[in-house]
C-alpha cells in the first residue's frame, strides 16, 4: 500500500481538522442510524486521542463515532477513489453517505479502502467512521488481561492493560481521500542487492492492483528500466546506478524512483517512491551497515504527548529528531508498535537507524495458537509492505517482552512462524525480538538474527543497588551470548527519575541515580565485543495506566514529556560525543 501522493495523475484531499464526534457506550449507534450522520454531536480534532482532548472521556475505552464532510470537485470524476486512515485505535468501520465502505481491525497500521462509486463529485458527501477502542484481550497488542494470565494489568494497573502505555482511543493519524490512475500501482519495492563504489544494483518490484497488460517505466535520475507485462500483476527488474550516493548514519542520501505504468488500453498511473541505497547484514559478532560495524546508540520511544495523546503531531516529530541530533543518538526503536510513516520519512532524511517493531507487546501463552499466528503474520505483512522502502529501517523487531512457558512447543511454532513470514517478505533485513526473561525462556532466538534483551538491573532487579548489580548485568548478557552465539543488544535499561528530584547520594527517582545507571551500564556494554548497541528506556516520559509503580506517568525518559533534558540527557550527550564511546 502506497502513501497517498499528489502527482500528474493522482489527487488528494487531506481531511484532518475538527470533526463531529459522539461516544456510544451502549453500542446502539448503528441501530439508531448514526451510519448516516451523528445526532447531537460534539467536536473533536483528527488526528488526536479523545482521552486527552475531552476531560470527561479520559478513561473512556469504548465505541465512538466520527463524522466529516468530503467534497471532491468535479475534476476528480471518473477516477478511482480511495480512503486512507493512517491509524485508528483500535478498529474502524466506515460509511459514505450511509453506505458501508469497509473496515480495519487493529491499531497502528493504515486502513486503505476503495470508495469508487460511493462518492458524489462536486457535492458534499458524509463520511462516518465508527472507532472501537474497547480493551480487547485478543487484540494485537492484547489491551487487557484474561483470568488465566495470572496477573491483573501491567504492574497491577488501572486500566488493567497488558502493556506499559496508555490505551488511547481515536483516529490517530491523518485521513486522506485520494484518487489513483487506472490501472493502479499498488505496491513498489526497491531493494539494494549489491553495493560497490562503482555501482549499486537495485531489485525493483512493481505490484499492480489487478491483471496488467502494458509497460511500466521506472526512472532514477538519468537511469531507467522498462518492464513489460502481457498479463499478471507483478513486474520485476534490476536497475544499476553508477557511483551511488550511499545512505548512512547522519547522511540521509535519498533517491526517487519515478514509476509510470501505462496499460495497453491507454490507462496510466504514476508514483514517485523515495528510497535509499545501503546494505545491512549481521555477520559474526557485528551488525554491518554498508559493510561497516555499527553500535546502536539511542532509545526506545513512544508516540505520546500532552493533549494529542497518540495523535500524530508533526512539530513533535521535528522536535524529537532535533533532540536525537543534539544528544548524539544514531537510532531508535518504534517501541511497541509501528509509528506513523512521518517518523520514518524524517529518519530517512536525517540518517537515523530505526528498529521497526510490530504491535506484539504483552504476548502470553494463551495467544500462541495457529489462529492468532495467522493474524500475527497478516499484521507483519501489513507492516513490512508499508515500511520496506525506508532506508532508515535496518531491522524488524517482531515482539516485545513475550511471556512464554519455558520450552513450550507452541511458543517455538509461533516465533518460528513469525520469523518465516518476515523473511519471506523481506530477505534484505535482519530480524529480532526483544526479551525480558532468561535465555531458557527464549528458544525463539534460534530463528532470529540478533538477540535483544531488556534488563533493569539497579531498578526492578536490585533497586538502588547500581554498583552491586553491575556484575549481574554482565553475567546476564553473557548468558544470552553463550546460549545463542549471536550479537546481543541491550534494548532497554534505565531508571525512573522525577525531574527536579535531586539527591547528594543517588537514590531511586532522583535525576542523579538515573544518570548514573545509564552511564555505568552503558560503559559496561561498550566493553563486550559482541554487544552491538544499547537503547536507553526511554527517550521521554510518557503516559501510562495508573499504578503505584508509576509516579504520574512512566518517568524513565531522559527528557521530560515536554522534551526538556534531565541530568541523564546531558550525561548521554557527553558520552555519545566521545568517539571511543
Ligand atoms: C519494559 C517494557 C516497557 C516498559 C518498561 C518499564 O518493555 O514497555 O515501559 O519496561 O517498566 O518492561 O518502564
Amino acid at each position: 500500500m502506497l502513501f497517498p501522493q499528489q502527482n500528474t495523475v493522482r489527487r488528494l484531499n487531506k481531511l484532518d481538522g475538527i470533526w463531529s464526534f459522539r461516544t456510544d457506550p451502549d453500542t446502539t449507534g448503528e441501530s439508531l442510524g448514526w451510519t448516516k450522520g451523528i445526532p447531537a454531536a460534539r467536536s473533536i480534532a483528527v488526528p488526536g486521542s479523545w482521552n486527552e482532548q475531552i476531560p470527561d472521556l479520559a478513561n473512556y475505552f469504548g465505541l465512538a463515532w466520527f463524522e466529516c464532510v468530503v467534497y471532491p470537485d468535479a475534476g476528480w470524476a471518473d477516477m478511482p477513489l480511495r480512503l486512507r486512515i493512517g491509524a485508528v485505535n483500535n478498529n474502524a468501520r466506515v460509511w459514505v453517505n450511509g453506505t458501508f465502505a469497509g473496515d480495519h481491525r487493529g491499531p497502528y497500521l493504515p486502513m486503505d479502502i476503495d470508495l469508487t462509486g460511493l462518492v458524489k463529485f462536486g457535492q458534499a458527501n458524509r463520511l462516518v467512521v465508527c472507532v472501537d477502542a474497547s480493551l480487547d484481550p485478543w487484540m494485537f497488542p492484547p489491551a487487557s488481561w484474561v483470568e488465566n494470565d495470572g496477573r491483573v494489568g501491567f504492574m497491577n494497573s488501572h486500566p488493567g492493560v497488558a502493556f506499559d502505555f496508555f490505551p488511547y482511543g481515536g483516529i490517530h493519524r491523518s485521513v486522506y481521500l485520494y484518487s489513483t490512475g487506472a490501472p493502479r500501482i499498488e505496491r513498489i519495492s526497491v531493494i539494494t542487492t549489491s553495493l560497490q563504489a562503482t555501482h549499486a544494483d537495485l531489485a525493483v518490484t512493481i505490484d499492480m492492483a489487478g491483471d496488467f497488460q502494458g509497460a511500466v517505466e521506472c526512472r532514477v535520475e538519468d537511469h531507467s528500466l522498462r518492464l513489460t507485462s502481457a498479463g499478471g500483476r507483478v513486474l520485476t527488474g534490476t536497475l544499476r546506478i553508477p557511483t551511488p550516493r550511499v545512505w548512512d548514519i547522519g547522511q540521509g542520501e535519498l533517491y526517487t524512483l519515478a514509476v509510470r505504468a501505462e496499460a495497453a488500453d491507454g490507462g496510466v498511473d504514476c508514483y514517485r517512491q523515495s528510497f535509499g541505497i545501503r546494505t545491512v547484514e549481521v555477520k559474526g559478532d557485528h551488525f554491518l551497515l554498508n559493510g561497516k560495524p555499527v553500535f546502536f546508540k539511542g532509545f526506545g520511544k513512544h508516540e505520546d504527548f500532552h493533549i494529542v495523546g497518540k495523535g500524530l503531531l508533526e512539530p513533535l516529530v521535528v522536535r524529537d529528531f532535533e533532540m536525537l541530533k543534539w544528544i548524539g543518538a544514531n537510532s531508535f526503536r518504534t517501541s511497541h508498535y509501528p509509528y506513523a510513516e512521518e517518523w520514518l520519512d524524517y529518519a530517512d532524511r536525517a540518517g537515523i537507524m530505526v528498529i521497526d517493531e510490530t504491535p506484539f507487546v504483552g504476548l502470553s501463552d494463551r495467544l500462541y495458537t495457529d489462529e492468532l499466528l495467522a493474524q500475527a503474520q497478516s499484521i507483519i505483512t501489513e507492516l513490512i509492505q508499508r515500511d520496506k522502502n525506508h532506508p532508515s529501517v535496518v531491522m524488524w523487531s517482531l515482539a516485545n517482552e513475550p511471556n512464554c512457558a519455558r520450552g513450550s512447543a507452541a511458543v517455538t511454532t509461533f516465533f518460528k512462524g513469525m520469523a518465516t513470514c518476515a523473511r519471506a517478505l523481506d530477505a534484505s533485513r535482519p530480524i529480532t525480538y526483544v526479551a525480558h526473561l532468561e535465555p531458557e525462556d527464549n528458544d525463539g532466538f534460534n530463528y532470529y538474527d540478533v538477540v535483544c534483551v531488556n534488563k533493569y538491573y539497579g531498578w526492578y532487579i536490585g533497586p538502588g543497588q547500581l554498583h552491586e548489580t553491575l556484575p549481574e548485568l554482565e553475567k546476564c548478557m553473557r548468558r544470552f551470548r553463550d546460549a545463542f552465539g549471536k550479537p546481543v543488544m541491550l534494548a532497554e535499561f534505565g531508571a525512573d527519575a522525577v525531574d527536579g528530584v535531586h539527591r547528594m547520594t543517588p537514590e531511586l527517582f532522583s535525576e542523579e541515580y538515573q544518570s548514573e545507571v545509564i552511564e555505568h551500564q552503558y560503559k559496561l556494554m561498550r566493553t563486550l565485543p559482541w554487544c552491538i548497541g544499547t537503547h536507553v528506556w526511554a527517550f521521554a516520559d510518557f503516559k501510562t495506566a495508573q499504578s503505584i509503580t508509576r509516579v504520574a506517568n512512566n518517568r524513565k525518559g531522559v527528557f521530560t514529556r515536554e522534551r526538556n533534558p534531565k541530568m541523564a540527557a546531558h550525561t548521554l550527550r557527553r558520552l555519545w560525543n566521545q568517539p571511543s564511546l
